[in-house]
């Protein structure tokens, strides 16, 4: 019986492969190898759903994650340690400081693949990330860097990204002059066999512009920009890479930490087990602040990525096509400040999101000043370069809104924003959202602490009418005492500002009062309102908690609040509205 049957199902087999085989003659040519990827790319994009999420295992090591070592590296910086350098070495210290803005005496002197500590959160070693995440171009600026911070800035890079993700490294040199630079970075670089390319702008572009370009020569599907002195974190790469893999409108934004430009010890600059998120202030200044319940209830690991406002601006990564056709940085920006704000805000409005990645985390050295000049690049247009760049990007994305920057910065009603007709267009093409539904869809949070500002009731110098002098924080720190000095009429300092609630500020602070000292302190968060009270007839100005009036003793050039007499010189002050020249 057994017997028969394996003869008939031998047949019958026979009979099926002559069957494939003929119907298999007749079928059509295979499809050309463009046409399979192309229809490939297709299913890709119709079918997301079918994209792997990063998936959680508890106790079970990601897939990208290093095998742990137990060898601890020894030599200075190791480990993230500070480090004081040799004593030899101190008298060149100051001198470097002033060049760099950073200690490269020490950084020269800790390797530049040196171990820096895993500070990740404990769950970031079981995320599990697609195996087929896009080719990343990390992007670098720089200008006059010091060799050994860029380098080690590369260094991590390569060290610490999965090579299949990793298409290449392109350093933009915005026309620098230190001979370190040229040729030997150049000889350098020559061991990572195309790897790492360097790119030179034939003349000072600045940050903004370096970047766009950067951007457009990259070749990878996606482009990370970081700074020239980083050092990038176990397993950075992947997390940054799967939000964009499932949406490429997505930016992502790792966790910046500290190194110090002193020591170059490496810490975290957010302690405690909350998450921070980007935002601003009407001022168009960056501020953070801890993510909204709302956020957090959306989210159900505590390492997951979380939207954002906004983000600082140096480190991000982008889909590259994507940066493209948003139109990448506004070109009317200049070298540095606001592109930070015109990205969020113009992905954002038009149909994208921005999400700040806790498993990914780049160290970063804050500079204490900025160690170079902006060259040729000084404005051709009248007001300060930073503020210009703030009046574009509300002019062109803040709508209504723009009028709580113009009270917070009234001298920029007058500056020239220049020709914005091109941004119109962009935001008309892109078909984007208006900033209120942004306001109230994203960025609701920052009304929490920045409420909407009252209309400014009086702005300008305040001058005493005894001695002419002006009221002149002389850009002290709060908290300072607000002093005297020359009306130089061209506003910094000695720009105030009295609102219809009583609130007199001075750029992002405000001015409180005792019998002691007038006072620059922080404005409360979350509150417009204040003590302060001008009378345009008498020219006193009132503080109503203490019932007192601001008064001038010439003798000691000193400001103190004092009973309030008409008839007392030394109380009646003048507001008058700067023009800029
Ligand atoms: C990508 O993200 C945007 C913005 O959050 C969203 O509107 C869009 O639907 C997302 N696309 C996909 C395919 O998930
Ligand atoms: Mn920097």
């Amino acid at each position: 019986m057994l017997l028969l049957r394996r003869g008939r199902l031998l047949k019958v087999s026979l009979l099926i492969i002559i069957l494939i085989l003929t119907v298999a003659f007749f079928m059509p040519k295979p499809k050309s190898q463009e046409v399979e990827q192309q229809e490939k790319l297709i299913k890709k994009d119709t079918h997301l759903s079918l994209k792997q999420r990063p998936i959680y295992k508890e106790g079970i090591l990601g897939n990208f994650e290093p095998v742990p070592s137990n060898t601890v590296r020894e030599g200075p910086g190791e480990g993230g340690k500070p480090y004081a350098g040799r004593g030899e070495d101190q008298n060149e210290v100051a001198s470097v400081m002033m060049e760099y803005g950073m200690n490269m005496v020490v950084s020269n002197q800790v390797t530049l693949d040196r171990s820096i500590p895993d500070i990740r959160h404990e769950e970031c070693r079981y995320w599990h990330y697609p195996e087929n995440l896009p080719s990343t171009s990390v992007v670098i600026v720089f200008h006059n860097e010091g060799w050994s911070t860029l380098l080690r800035t590369i260094h991590s890079v390569l060290n610490r990204s999965p090579p299949q993700f990793l298409k290449e490294v392109v350093l933009v040199d915005d026309d620098s002059d230190k001979e370190h630079l040229k040729g030997q970075l150049e000889d350098y670089i020559r061991q990572f066999k195309g790897k790492v390319r360097l790119l030179h702008n034939k003349q000072r572009e600045g940050l903004i512009r370096s970047r766009t370009f950067g951007a457009q020569e990259s070749k990878g599907d996606v482009v990370l920009f970081l700074d020239a002195h980083c050092e990038v974190n176990t397993n950075w790469l992947p997390p940054l890479l799967a939000p964009i893999y499932m949406n490429n409108t997505v930016m992502t934004v790792p966790v910046i930490d500290g190194i110090d430009k002193d020591t170059f010890e490496y810490r975290p600059v957010y302690r405690g087990n909350t998450h921070f998120r980007g935002i601003f202030e009407w001022g168009m200044l960056y501020k953070e602040t801890e993510i909204p319940e709302e956020e957090m209830k959306e989210r159900k690991y505590f390492s997951e990525p979380y939207k954002s406002p906004t983000h600082a601006g140096g480190l991000f990564a982008i889909n590259r096509k994507y940066f493209l056709k948003i139109g990448a940085y506004d070109p009317g920006l200049l070298v540095w400040g606001g592109e930070n704000f015109e990205l969020s805000f113009k992905i954002w409005q038009c149909g994208g999101s921005i999400v700040w990645v806790p498993c990914s985390r780049v160290g970063h050295v804050y500079r204490g000043f900025m160690p170079y000049t902006f060259g040729k690049l000084a404005q051709k247009r009248k007001g300060p370069l930073v503020t210009l760049n703030y009046k574009r990007v509300v002019e062109v994305w803040m709508d209504e809104y723009k009028e709580y920057f113009y009270t917070r910065e009234p001298m920029a009603r007058q500056y020239d924003a220049g020709d914005l007709s091109e941004q119109f267009d962009l935001r008309e093409k892109l078909q984007c959202k208006d900033f209120k539904w942004y306001m109230d869809n994203v960025a609701y949070d920052v009304l929490y602490k920045f409420p909407l500002l009252p209309k400014n009731l009086y702005w300008g110098e305040v001058r005493s009418m005894l001695t002419s002098h002006c009221l002149d924080t002389m850009g002290s720190q709060p908290p300072s005492s607000v002093g005297l000095s020359h009306c130089h009429g061209s506003g910094g300092n000695q720009v105030f500002r009295l609102n219809e609630e009583g609130q007199l500020g001075v750029g992002e602070r405000c001015i409180e009062g005792d019998m002691h000292h007038i006072k620059l302190v922080f404005c409360r968060l979350g509150t417009v309102d204040g003590p302060w009270q001008y009378d345009a007839n008498t020219k006193m100005l009132h503080h109503r908690h203490h019932q007192k009036c601001l008064q001038l003793t010439p003798q000691s050039s000193q400001l103190h609040l004092q009973e309030c007499k008409e008839e007392e010189g030394g109380q009646k002050w003048i507001f008058r509205e700067l023009k800029v020249v």
